[in-house]
């Protein structure tokens, strides 16, 4: 799998799969959960998303995209941060790995990802991009390309560093 990061907003990335950074209750929100539910059309979406139900921290579930481009939405729940000693290693990386398996199942050949967890949710940017890199670069997938989607200069510095490592 080809491994990228791109500054840019992931409503208007051209791949099969976009990543949410999504709450347990898929309920919508602020962010890039707001952005997409905006681009994608807010209606069809939280009436896909009720009918799934929610989702668990680490886990991930997919709905159509409705009116972007990427044909799905693939809604990965993250860790709220709180001191990185209550699992969220863990279960940050667990997101990036079911994202894979999820696109996977679907047939999905490229996937962008937001930088999950580290807005809202209050995830160090630094360890995030680690965990982010390292997770994708080891998880066995049929997905051809998966492109890390910075929405500010300093995560794409940090991606930059990261693939380089
Ligand atoms: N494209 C790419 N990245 C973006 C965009 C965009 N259009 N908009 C924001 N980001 P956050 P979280 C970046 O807060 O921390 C929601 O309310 C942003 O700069 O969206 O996982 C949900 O419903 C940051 O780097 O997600 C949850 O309740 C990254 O996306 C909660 O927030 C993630 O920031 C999830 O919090």
């Amino acid at each position: 799998m080809r491994l990228e990061a791109v500054l840019g907003d992931i409503t208007k990335q051209d791949v099969d799969a976009i990543v949410n950074a999504a709450n347990q209750g898929l309920a919508g929100g602020g962010g890039v959960d707001g952005a997409i539910h905006r681009a994608a059309g807010a209606r069809d979406l939280q009436a896909a998303c009720r009918e799934i139900g929610g989702c668990a921290t680490g886990d991930a579930v997919a709905t159509p995209g409705f009116a972007l481009r990427a044909r799905w939405i693939i809604h990965a729940v993250g860790p709220r941060y709180r001191d990185g000693a209550h699992g969220e290693p863990e279960l940050l990386a667990s997101c990036y790995r079911r994202c894979l398996e999820v696109a996977d199942e679907l047939g999905a050949q490229s996937i962008a990802f937001p930088a999950i967890s580290t807005g809202i949710y209050g995830y160090p940017q630094a360890d995030a991009a680690h965990i982010a890199v390292h997770t994708l670069r080891a998880a066995p997938t049929s997905v051809a390309l998966a492109r890390l989607v910075a929405f500010d200069d300093n995560t794409l510095r940090l991606y930059e560093a990261e693939l380089q490592s």
